[in-house]
This record gives structure tokens, C-alpha cells and sequence, in this order.
């Protein structure tokens, strides 16, 4: 397709046509490579204009942190970036890649499956898909992934740090005299310190400052289900159930209706739900994801206004 509009904006140039469906100023570059060059620059311009400390120095504080970037998180964070532009937002994503497993429909295949009524969702955020009567079908996975995190990358209150992992929770004692923690925020690392700390000495992390966390870490796995197991480690939950078998019908009911706050500022949902409930798994079946991170922002919006 691109490579189609590129050649038809070349013919277009060689005639003189700027009707060609590109910008005037893009259709007017093309056929003039001889005398291109790009506006001068120094190497050091360009590290001080990338990286990032401004921006960890502003979320260090930050209203509400979404701990991974996979379908039901990335809903979220359009959902509260959306409903709320007054809120400070910061996802934080161990991957290079945000998306999670929604950069394909399931096994390789590349179309996307959603149950009715998420297609709400889809419409909210401009997705196409096909009408297919009880379900939709968004033609490829990635075009839904990456419509969704344009839209929240372009939020003015949302910032996103991937390759970054959460390594812990922050705890403040809940209520004076009460018994347990509430959650208070993320401690934070590079993901490629956090894979190694057995065989580098101790480097130690970063702290986000938070009074609402959403976890959506997905369900168990090397880095999965994050929070509900650091929340058995600290003895906050007795135990997870673990993820049940396949069910569609019963799993996305299921994952939708228990989008919760489990301890006091931490919101939980997807899959990393299934962990704590004990929940059947839905396979590639993607409107749970969608309105469970719709359910997790307004859950940490009743939460935050407390
Ligand atoms: O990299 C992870 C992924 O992008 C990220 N993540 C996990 N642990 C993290 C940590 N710090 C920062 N400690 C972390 N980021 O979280 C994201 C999880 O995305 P996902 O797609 O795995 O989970 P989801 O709940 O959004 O979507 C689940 C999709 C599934 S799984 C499934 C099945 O197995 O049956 N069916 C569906 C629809």
C-alpha cells in the first residue's frame, strides 16, 4: 500500500499533478533528491532532546501509573487519559514493544475477534472492523494495538515508559490503626537491569510516586501477573487461584465483571486477573481486554477521588 501511494505520488510529481493524496509540501520533495539535505545538527542536540529525565522527574509524582502496556492496559489508559486530561497518567511497560500478545489475533494469525458489545469500544477509538452479527473482526491485531496507542501516545497527560519494568509495589500502612498496606506506587527499573540481577551486582531501581496503580500485567509468565504474585509475597493475598482452562463464554464475563481494586490503590485487570479468581481463560477473544481496561480507568477515577 505504501509503496503503492509512493509511486503514485511520484507520477503525480513527474506530471506536475499535486493532487496526488499526499501533503503538498511531501508530494513537493519527491523527484528533488539531487538538492536534499536535512537542517544542520549537532549530536549533542539530539541526546539532550531525547532523553528523557525531564520526563521521569515529572512522573515521578504522577496521579495514576498503569503497569503494562498489552490491549486491557492500553484501554485503560485511553479511557482515563480521555475522561480525565486533568490526571497526570503514566503507563509503564517492561517491553520494547508495548502491545502485549495484541499485535496478533492468536496463534499467527494475524485478524482480531471481539465479542459484541466491545465493539463500543472499537467505534470509540476508530477502529474498523467487519460486522459478523454476535462478533466483530478487526481485519489485523496490530491495526487495532496500534490505533489505540497512537491515540493515548498523543495525550498531552500521558506519558509512557517502555523497556522499563515495575520491579516492586510501594506500600504506606493503610489507615492509622488499620490493619494492612495500601498501595502508594511502583518501584521502577531498565528491563535489561531487571533481567539481570542475578549475575550483575546490585543496581538498584527508581520509585514512581502514586496514590492509584492499575496493574494489567496479563496472566502468569516471566514477566506476567506481576502484582497479584508480589501481593502473595507480601502476604496481602493468601494465594492466587491460578488461570483455569479455556471457556470463552464464562472468561470474558467473568474478567469484565471482576476488574476490582484488590488492596486499597491497586486496581487490577485482564488477565492477571484470572490469576487471583481462578478465572477460565478466553484465548484469542479480545473484548474483555477492551472492557476491562474501560471498567480498571473508572475504577481508579472512584478510587483517586476519594
Ligand atoms: O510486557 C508486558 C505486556 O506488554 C507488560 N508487563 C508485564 N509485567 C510487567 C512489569 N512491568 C511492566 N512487571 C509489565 N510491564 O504487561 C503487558 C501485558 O499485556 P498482555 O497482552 O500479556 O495482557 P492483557 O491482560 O492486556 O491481555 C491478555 C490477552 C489475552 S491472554 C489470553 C489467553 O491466554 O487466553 N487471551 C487474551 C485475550
Amino acid at each position: 500500500r505504501l509503496a503503492f501511494a509512493s509511486k503514485k505520488a511520484q507520477d503525480a510529481v513527474a506530471v506536475g499533478d499535486r493532487d496526488s493524496g499526499l501533503t503538498k509540501p511531501l508530494a513537493d520533495m519527491m523527484g528533488q533528491w539531487d538538492n536534499f539535505s536535512f537542517a544542520p545538527i549537532r549530536e549533542s542536540t539530539v541526546s539532550r532532546a531525547m532523553t528523557h529525565f525531564t520526563d521521569l522527574d515529572a512522573h515521578a509524582e504522577t496521579d495514576i501509573v498503569i503497569i503494562g502496556a498489552g490491549s486491557c492496559g492500553l484501554s485503560a489508559a485511553y479511557t482515563l487519559g480521555t475522561l480525565r486530561p486533568d490526571l497526570r497518567i503514566t503507563i509503564i511497560e517492561a517491553g520494547v514493544a508495548p502491545g502485549g500478545g495484541a499485535w496478533l489475533g492468536g496463534q499467527l494469525f494475524s485478524a482480531m475477534v471481539m465479542r459484541k458489545p466491545a465493539d463500543v469500544f472499537l467505534r470509540e477509538v476508530g477502529v474498523p472492523f467487519e460486522d459478523e452479527g454476535d462478533y466483530v473482526v478487526v481485519k489485523h491485531a496490530a491495526l487495532f494495538t496500534s490505533t489505540v496507542l497512537a491515540r493515548v501516545l498523543a495525550m498531552d497527560n500521558v506519558k509512557m515508559f517502555n523497556a522499563t519494568t515495575v520491579e516492586d509495589l510501594i506500600t504506606r500502612p493503610h489507615e492509622q490503626g488499620a490493619e494492612g498496606v495500601r498501595i502508594a506506587g511502583v518501584v521502577t527499573n531498565w528491563t535489561l537491569v531487571s533481567m539481570h540481577h542475578d549475575d550483575q551486582s546490585c543496581m538498584d531501581p527508581n520509585t514512581v510516586n502514586a496514590p492509584v496503580v492499575i496493574s494489567t500485567t496479563g496472566h502468569d509468565g516471566p514477566f506476567g501477573a506481576f502484582s497479584v504474585k508480589r501481593l502473595v509475597s507480601m502476604k496481602r493475598l493468601e494465594q492466587l487461584e491460578g488461570m483455569r482452562g479455556l471457556d470463552m463464554m464464562r472468561a470474558e464475563d467473568a474478567i469484565v465483571k471482576n476488574t476490582r481494586e484488590i488492596v486499597p490503590g491497586l486496581i487490577v485487570g485482564g488477565m492477571e486477573l484470572s490469576e487471583i479468581d481462578g478465572a477460565n481463560r478466553m484465548g484469542p477473544t479480545f473484548g474483555a481486554m477492551a472492557l476491562s481496561g474501560v471498567k480498571a480507568a473508572e475504577e481508579a477515577i472512584r478510587v483517586f477521588d476519594l
